[in-house]
């Protein structure tokens, strides 16, 4: 693990199997959780048990079969650990001191015990009591001109309880500045869907899985970011469905997995392939293989019509139920199979063997993740996912669908419940109808509005529930920079991690209760409620006693907030909803209809589904239809015109969760000890007269003059696409311009940064801690 001796060897084992027990024992083991840690994980994803605060796949129907998930035992690894992050702990560092930490080591000090609250005196965090940390938030709230001077984030792991009430005492309070980890994530999920379909979510549920005859993945890695995703791969492959991925690495994972509960697999050594053919496509150039494999339908179709044959397009769901067709076919004829081919870097025929998959299946399901959405055009992008989608009427029958992989374990359960800075109508009503005040409509901010205007020193105060915004968000030092010159910072966490550093004047850490703890209130103990990828709303209840007895509920907390901040001119009665969650969800039920009888229905094992118009084939868009949408061009992201240049793309090592390290190693990618490299394949290296485990600068192509660099990688030698590198996010993010985002869902452009690869200076070559 963290100790792991800093190399490149090959790494030739499967996804799962072995491997990932192995490191499942590690982990408990490192956060001095091994037995407790054990017994936690089996009450993981039970019917009485608690949520994985992991990812965001579903579970078999929350009933009780066990589902091995080696990252989901490190997600409960982390925070189980029996490290704890004390006063004395804080008392024995200045922040300037941490700040030096590597963030590995910020998060291993552990769970946070105490509320703390900066000392300039002694550059330290030093401890104080809840409510005078509550009225001090107070305080600077009441002090601002503008309750728009204020943002408040949410990162997708709070409960639908918390996140419901976080959002009404916004309201309350008066904005609807509401960054959040969506904005960075799926917002094209959210902002595209609806347009073409309807609905800003998926249209699956897991047991659609079982019947798709083909499965398409494009720009997502399932074994390591939702590796419980891997049983429902492997069962479709055995059972015969094909499974085609789109990626420019050739994730291991995609390539063949053992499962662990499988126990031939895993006494014989072996492994199931799991996809049927893997494409290496270029970074960005998923719109091109979308549209070719739209074109390449056209082209089957065709024909089919020239000999007779059956169509290939579903002329009759086309006919009925979707507007735009034609424009669409228009476009797609337009396009040469040349500028295909040279914007995707794969052959016609490759695509065109793509697309003969998914026309032979009857049923088809295609997923989509980072890779699609983190680009200038990721809305469009989705888009085009739906409109492949559409044309073999694969959306709202068994089998079929969109599949959109959700990213934190409840991000998609916090929009449901209200937390967007663009309030609908029903919202607003929905509030008014509950507890009798009318919020305002008008837009807040989003993560880069909020950005922005902390630059322009328009935003005073930021509160955080959970999360860790320093570091997630792009071009950090410039943020970071802005973000020391705010009134205040407080973030609600359960661990130490960067933002913390990167405090305004004043700053509070306020410690909350995981997901794994017991959670008591006035009237007794509590479970709380999430919403997985797939819809599905169901209860969590921790068990372990909780890392401190200071630490509150993130409901408790926001309430305190509230109270603090609202005073008696507060309409809500916050008290006596945290006093029993049950009343929340009241609340939340009078407020969202689609929750009706919310307390009753948590109760029955593996809750309930909230629902798609679209999978039910009613379109709930502009048009009443499902509508296809032409993405113009075949870039991205906005072409760079330097042949010097390459396409970098950011993404997760197997051993991180966002921006929480579960080690400095990637095996599946065949890295050990260090994340301070990027991968580029050998003929790109040829041409810049470079060789593996030479140090380098990124420099990115700036629009805007300012320059970014980010220091002393080591360059890998992998086998990706030309025009291409990758690098791992969060050390990658200071090369990700602010202004590069996609205009319709203002999603940073991560997964598509122009960068050149710059000769480091002599001194850097073999430093260690190289980046910026
Ligand atoms: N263990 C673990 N689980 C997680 C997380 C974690 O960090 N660790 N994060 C959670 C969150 S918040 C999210 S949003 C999800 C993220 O899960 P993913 O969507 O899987 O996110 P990434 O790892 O960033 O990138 C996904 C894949 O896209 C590929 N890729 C990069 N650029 C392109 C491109 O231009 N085109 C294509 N086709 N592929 C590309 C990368 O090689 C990588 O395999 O996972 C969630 N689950
Ligand atoms: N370059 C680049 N940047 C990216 C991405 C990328 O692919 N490339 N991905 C983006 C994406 S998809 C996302 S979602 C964002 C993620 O951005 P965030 O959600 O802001 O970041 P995380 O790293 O998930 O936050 C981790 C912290 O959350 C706190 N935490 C953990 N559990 C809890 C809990 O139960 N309650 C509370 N209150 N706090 C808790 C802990 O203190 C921990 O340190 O990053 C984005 N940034
Ligand atoms: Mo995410």
């Amino acid at each position: 693990m963290a100790s792991d001796k800093k190399t490149i060897r090959i790494y030739t084992e499967p996804a799962g199997g072995w491997g990932a027990l192995r490191a499942t024992g590690e982990a408990l083991a490192l956060q001095g959780v091994a037995v407790s840690g054990a017994r936690t994980l089996l009450r993981m994803n039970q019917p009485e048990g608690f949520d994985c605060p992991g990812c965001a796949w579903p579970d078999p129907k929350h009933t009780s079969s066990f589902e091995f998930c080696e990252n989901g035992a490190k997600a409960v690894a982390w925070e189980a650990t029996d490290k704890r992050c004390t006063p004395d702990f804080l008392a024995a560092h200045s922040v300037s001191e941490l700040a030096a930490w590597d963030d590995y080591d910020l998060e291993m000090a552990g769970r946070l015990t105490h509320p703390m609250r900066y000392d300039a005196v002694t550059d330290r965090y030093v401890p104080i009591g809840w409510d005078e940390a509550f009225a001090l938030i107070g305080a600077h709230l009441n002090a601002l001109e503008s309750p728009n001077e204020a943002d408040f984030y949410t990162s997708g792991r709070a409960s639908n309880e918390a996140a419901f009430l976080y959002q009404l005492f916004v309201r309350e309070f008066g904005t609807n500045n509401f960054p959040d980890c969506s904005n960075m994530c799926h917002e094209a999920t959210s902002v595209g869907l609806p347009q073409s379909i309807g609905v800003g979510k998926g249209t699956v549920l897991l047991e659609d899985f079982e019947h798709a005859d083909a499965i398409f993945i494009f720009g997502q890695n399932p074994g390591t970011n939702s590796p419980r995703m891997m049983s429902d791969l492997h069962a479709a492959s055995r059972r015969g469905a094909s499974i085609v991925s789109f990626n420019p690495f050739r994730e291991r994972a995609l390539e063949r997995f053992a499962a662990p509960q499988n126990p031939i697999e895993m006494a014989t050594f072996s492994s199931t392939p799991i996809s049927t053919c893997l494409y290496q496509v270029k970074v960005g150039g998923d719109a091109a293989v979308l549209k070719g494999m739209m074109k390449a339908l056209l082209d089957m179709d065709d024909d089919a019509v020239a000999h007779d044959r059956p169509r290939i397009l579903d002329t009759e769901f086309i006919a009925g139920h979707t507007l735009g067709f034609e424009a669409l076919e228009a476009d797609l004829r337009a396009t040469s199979w040349e500028s295909i081919a040279a914007h995707s870097g794969l052959a016609q025929a490759d695509i065109e063997s793509a697309a003969s998959l998914y026309a032979a299946a009857k049923n088809a399901i295609l997923v989509y993740g980072m890779g699609i959405t983190q680009h200038h055009c990721g809305t469009a992008n989705v888009q085009q996912v739906a409109n492949l989608a559409l044309m073999r009427g694969n959306v709202g029958r068994p089998g079929a669908g969109v599949c959109p992989v959700r990213g934190h374990s409840n991000v998609q359960g916090n929009r449901t419940v209200g937390i967007t800075e663009k309030p609908s109508a029903a919202l607003i009503d929905g509030i008014e109808r509950a507890f009798g005040f009318r919020p305002g409509a008008e837009h807040g901010r989003d993560v880069v509005a909020t950005i922005e205007a902390m630059l322009k020193g328009e935003s005073k105060v930021f509160i955080g529930l959970g999360g860790n915004f320093a570091a997630a968000v792009p071009d950090w030092p410039r943020v970071q920079a802005a973000m020391r010159g705010l009134a205040l910072t407080v973030h609600i966490a359960t661990k130490f991690n960067r933002s913390h550093l990167v405090h305004g004047k004043d700053a509070l850490i306020l410690p909350c209760l995981g997901r794994t703890e017991i959670d008591v209130q006035a009237n007794g103990p509590q479970s709380i409620t999430v919403e997985d990828s797939m819809s599905m709303v169901h209860a969590s209840a921790g068990r372990n006693p909780p890392a401190s007895p200071e630490l509150r509920s993130e409901p408790a907390i926001v309430a305190g907030i509230a109270r603090a901040t609202l005073g008696a001119r507060t309409r809500v009665p916050w008290e006596h909803m945290v006093a029993d969650y049950d009343r929340i969800r009241e609340a939340i039920e009078i407020v969202f209809p689609a929750f009706q009888a919310y307390n009753a229905r948590i109760r029955v094992p593996g809750g309930f589904y909230l629902g798609s118009t679209a999978r039910d084939r009613i379109w709930a868009t502009s048009t009443g239809k499902a509508n296809f949408l032409v993405f113009q061009g075949l870039d991205e992201d906005p072409a760079h015109g330097d042949p010097d240049a390459l396409w970098l793309t950011t993404m997760r090592s197997h051993d991180q969760y966002n921006t929480t390290l579960y080690s400095h190693s990637d095996r599946y990618r065949s890295v050990f000890g260090q994340r301070d490299v990027v991968f580029v394949n050998a003929g790109e290296l040829r041409r810049r007269e470079m060789q593996e485990g030479e140090r380098v600068d990124l420099v990115a192509l700036s629009r805007d003059g300012v320059e970014r660099v980010v220091r002393g990688l080591m360059l890998v030698e992998y086998a990706l696409p030309d025009g291409c590198c990758g690098a791992y996010y969060p050390e990658a993010n200071p090369l990700v311009p602010l202004y590069a985002y996609d205009p319709q869902s203002r999603t940073p452009s991560y997964k598509g940064v122009p960068v050149k690869i710059r000769r480091a200076a002599a001194a850097q070559q073999g430093s260690r801690h190289g980046v910026l």
